[in-house]
């Protein structure tokens, strides 16, 4: 970890960075640091996890040779801005994976990074607020990089799921690999920061292929079908349902409609 911080290229984020061989979450930890006072671009990097999650408490598969790791941010954003956090992220990740190796990426609303239409790296931006402000958010990245998806991750997984070794055929640096993605994520919570979300999603909408099919939404509350017209300038998937009307999501998860 030395030699990254020596190579690299950012104002915050990564000047301190906190690694260990195993813990149950980055993103608790990450809490714990940021309660604790942890300033801003502070990064904690796991070897494994043996409680990584997802969103509403879904497990994150977490074994070693992945890229694993959390990222305290404390942006002067209201609480409802920081959703926008998860496409700056995605979109780091997307355009780091295709530039470094070349890998045909793709971003899926909201959180998620596939390769070949399966997933590669799922993010989750959790954050600590008081009143309308974020006092905190952790910017939490899983990304299956040394992964054999075949003999480490779950049976269940193992057709969802992709790695970059799978796709590459060989191992990666993670240490490389994560330098790159701290350099390229604190550009476009720059871009975020200083702008509006738009153009950090104009250039996140470039990856994303499901604009413009079908596709089924699901969250807590429902499942439907439509077209996925846009993601509009708050991060809401727009959908057009069977009937013609447009509907907005904040919160979900997007597949792809099975073509008949
Ligand atoms: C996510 O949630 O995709 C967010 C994952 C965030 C993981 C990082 S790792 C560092 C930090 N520390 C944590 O504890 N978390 C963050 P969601 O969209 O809810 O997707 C969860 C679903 O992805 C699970 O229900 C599985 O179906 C699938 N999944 C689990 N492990 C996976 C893996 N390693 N690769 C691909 N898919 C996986």
């Amino acid at each position: 970890m030395d030699k990254l911080q020596e190579d690299l290229r950012t104002k915050r984020l990564g000047k301190r960075i906190f690694y260990t061989r195993k813990i149950g979450s980055t993103n608790e930890w990450a809490k714990e640091l940021a309660k604790l006072g942890a300033e801003e671009g502070t990064v904690v990097v796991a070897e494994a996890q043996t409680d990584g999650h997802g969103r509403l408490g879904r497990e994150w598969s977490s074994p070693e040779g992945g890229l694993w790791f959390s990222v305290v941010l404390r942006p002067k954003m209201r609480a409802s801005e920081t959703i926008g956090l998860v496409f700056a992220a995605g979109l780091a990740v997307a355009e780091v994976l295709r530039e470094a190796y070349g890998l045909p990426v793709e971003t899926r609303w909201p959180n998620d990074v596939l390769v070949h239409g399966k997933k590669i790296c799922g993010i989750l931006c959790e954050m600590h607020v008081t009143g309308n402000a974020a006092v905190f958010v952790l910017v939490g990245i899983g990304v299956n990089v040394n992964v054999d998806v075949k003999k480490v991750l779950p049976r269940s997984l193992q057709d969802c799921a992709t790695s970059v070794q799978d796709e590459l055929g060989k191992t990666v640096r993670l240490e490389e690999l994560l330098r790159l993605l701290l350099e390229r994520m604190e550009i476009f919570y720059d871009l975020y920061v200083k702008e509006d979300l738009v153009p950090v999603l104009e250039k996140w909408k470039k990856h994303a292929r499901f604009i413009g099919q079908r596709v089924r939404v699901a969250n807590e509350t429902e499942r439907v079908s439509g077209l996925a017209l846009d993601v509009d300038s708050e991060g809401a998937l727009v959908l057009k349902l069977e009937d013609g009307t447009l509907r907005r999501f904040l919160v979900g998860d997007v597949s792809m409609e099975q073509k008949q």
